[in-house]
């Protein structure tokens, strides 16, 4: 069993914050735990715009706290976000989020991530493999 609180997370190797300061992640369980999906828990800042595409991962968050919206760049459609609202990216869908208030997300990836990545210029992670525990793919990841 593993039991870790969110105090023991800040400022540890598992607080990850973006290159741009649009988030800060805080990865309770990683590749490394063993369950086959990562869980993290996310905040993305007040008055932020993020475009991500995870080409090499599916991702479901629920939003626990805060508001914002998140558009769709395949559809075109904006979904309001707030506390109780979950979306899950089950097609390697392009998207942006808006926060208008700290939006506090819980996520889960699959492929769980290994650890310390970031989104790389095309708004992605690298998937990282599993021989050679290596970053691939532009701006390296980290
Ligand atoms: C909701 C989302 O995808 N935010 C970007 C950060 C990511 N969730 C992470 O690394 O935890």
């Amino acid at each position: 069993m593993i039991v870790r609180s969110l105090e023991e997370l800040i400022s540890s190797e598992r607080d990850i914050r973006a290159e741009n300061g649009n988030w800060v992640s805080r990865r309770f369980l990683l590749k490394s735990d063993g369950l086959g999906f990562s869980f993290h828990d996310t905040t993305i800042h007040a008055g932020t715009e993020t475009y991500i595409h995870y080409k090499n991962h599916l991702e479901a968050v629920y939003c626990v706290g805060g508001s914002g919206e998140l558009e769709d760049l395949e559809t075109g459609r904006i979904h309001k976000l707030r506390d109780g609202v979950m979306y899950a990216l089950d097609g390697n869908e392009r998207h942006i989020l808006r926060a208008k208030e700290d939006m506090r997300m819980i996520c889960v990836f699959n492929p769980p991530l290994s650890g310390r990545e970031t989104h790389d210029a095309e708004g992605a992670y690298p998937l990282v493999e599993d021989s050679a525990q290596r970053q691939t793919g532009p701006g390296g990841g980290e």
